[in-house]
């Protein structure tokens, strides 16, 4: 039976529109939800919304409209972008689902059972924004000296009772973790949260009496869960917990929760925390990917630079945008993006590059042999060459993309398309129609098992195009996962059809480059 792998992405916040950084993530999971399927896992992936909280409250209040009714709205939005841009998500959590409140509830009482919360006087200096408390340590000084989060947001002074959960008990249990296991991804993050764990760790206040849009916290009238708490918990709600039977018992713990650079503390400090208390197994590991920025710099209402990701997807098609970001960014890095950029990238690698090598093999089929193509041929060095080095291109993506560095994967690809490109230039198939057809065939054979490989090995990043020359080339869909990639199968497929392949259309576009940047 396939070994199960399960992923999530954070769940967003809906008090806005999801902008691209959201879109960068969601594409990320689903690239490798993708890949692990290629690769045979059994894989689950879990996306949403964040609906509870102060921020929720508040964003409510300036709108005029009930919390209820902006996180009915907003999600939706959410839902839409996921949709729109393929990702494919086995569930759609939000928080206010009425099955997540036992959840969280119940993870609350296993930590109160476990002798980790009491109740106690809150004060410090706390960030709405953040929606976390810091210690003065912490502060920076603001252009007008006000103290600012290490973040840059406004912190408040504030005291308030509320229950602590004892995060520090728990110190040595993390540290121990980190240094046993790879469970903080990339490395300088971990080192960050090492650093900050090996500082000391006070206990947590986990509860709020000052707002009511919240999980009430369990025989504790006027506290509501501190949203982090709340949120936290998705990752099994989704899974039917408290009910440790079913999918909790398949899927938890889960294989990775991919999350943006700025959250890692919550998700790497105080999740297992919490799971430990409650004695609920840890999940594998937790990667904080970087910050995708416009032209270098954060998209913000107040520069006018927020990018809706849809019209990007409408601008350049869904599958290219998922390649651009894919490609461009170090995964674990900040990358930035720009129209320019992406049109570029485009062009020069999907379009030019392997575009024109899938659509001038299969036009030189369709017009010479449709109907005739012999699967055997005898292969001359240059043939066993180039299948050596696209073997080695596939070869590099898999290892690459199963260590989630994507840009260097789709590097690896890129050399092998461009390895086929020389090929088909040296070997000038169209010259030897007359001259020797069955050279022709040799080289047209060899070039379409290419072509089949490459297309299979960059599926999970743009599943849609791929589909679609698939769908040209005759592959039925039971031979589209890494695993047909050695066998011959397919040709026994194609040879059924009498070998005729379909009206070979591109499906990468050369783009135009934006009117301003050309
Ligand atoms: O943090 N580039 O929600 P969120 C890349 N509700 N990723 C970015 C980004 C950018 N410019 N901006 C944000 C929350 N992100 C919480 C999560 S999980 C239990 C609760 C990432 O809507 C961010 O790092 O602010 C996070 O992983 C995700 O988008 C949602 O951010």
């Amino acid at each position: 039976m396939a070994d199960p792998y399960y992923i999530t992405t954070a769940i967003s916040y809906p008090n806005g529109r999801p902008h691209i950084g959201h879109a960068y993530e969601a594409i990320a999971a689903d690239v490798i939800a993708r890949h692990r399927k290629a690769e045979g896992f059994d894989v689950r992936l879990q996306t949403g919304t964040d609906e509870h909280g102060l921020k929720m409250a508040q964003k409510a209040r300036d709108l005029g409209t009930t919390p209820s009714e902006l996180a009915d709205e907003m999600s939706s939005h959410f839902k839409v972008m996921c949709d729109s841009l393929n990702i494919a998500y086995d569930t759609f959590i939000r928080t206010t689902e009425p099955r997540h409140q036992s959840a969280a509830q119940d993870l609350w009482r296993r930590m109160e059972a476990a002798g980790d919360l009491y109740l106690d006087r809150y004060e410090g200096w706390y960030s709405v924004r953040d929606e976390a408390y810091y210690d003065e340590a912490e502060l920076v000084t603001g252009e007008g000296g006000e103290k600012l989060s290490p973040q840059g947001t406004p912190v408040e002074w504030t005291v308030e009772e509320s229950w602590f959960f004892r995060l520090s008990r728990y110190q040595e249990r993390l540290l121990d973790l980190y240094r046993s296991t790879e469970f903080i991804r990339p490395q300088s993050r971990c080192n960050e949260v090492m650093r900050f764990v090996e500082g000391g760790l006070r206990d947590l206040s986990v509860s709020r009496t000052s707002f009511d849009w919240g999980v009430p916290v369990p025989g504790s009238e006027g506290h509501v869960m501190y949203v982090w708490v709340d949120a936290l918990t998705n990752y099994i709600t989704g899974l039917g917990f408290p009910d440790e039977t079913g999918d909790y018992a398949k899927w938890w713990p889960a294989d990775l929760h991919l999350i943006g650079k700025d959250i890692v503390r919550f998700h790497a400090v105080y999740w297992p925390a919490f799971l430990m208390s409650a004695g609920l197994p840890l999940p594998k590991q937790v990667f904080g990917h970087g910050f995708l920025l416009n032209r270098g710099q954060k998209e913000s209402k107040s520069l006018g630079n927020v990018t809706d990701p849809l019209l990007l997807a409408e601008q350049y098609g869904v599958d290219t945008l998922r390649y651009f970001l894919m490609r461009e960014v170090a995964f674990g890095q900040d990358g930035s993006y720009s129209p320019e950029a992406i049109v570029t990238r485009a062009n020069a690698e999907l379009a030019n590059s392997f575009g024109n090598l899938a659509q001038r093999t299969l036009s030189m089929i369709f017009k010479n042999m449709d109907g005739d193509l012999r699967p055997h041929h005898e292969l001359t060095e240059a043939d066993v060459t180039l299948g050596d080095a696209v073997a080695l291109g596939i070869t590099g993506l898999r290892r690459a993309f199963l260590d989630l560095d994507f840009s260097d994967g789709l590097e690896a690809w890129m050399r092998a398309v461009f390895a086929c490109n020389q090929y088909v230039d040296e070997q000038a198939p169209w010259a030897l129609r007359k001259t020797d057809p069955d050279r022709m065939q040799a080289v047209l054979m060899t070039l379409l098992r290419c072509v089949r490989s490459l297309a299979i090995a960059v599926r999970p990043v743009a599943p849609s195009a791929i589909d679609k020359l698939l769908d040209q080339m005759g592959v039925a869909s039971h031979a589209r996962e890494y695993a047909s990639l050695s066998d011959d199968r397919w040709l026994e497929d194609l040879a059924e059809s009498g070998f005729r392949i379909g009206q070979p259309s591109g499906v990468f576009p050369r783009l135009e480059m934006p009117e301003a940047a050309a």
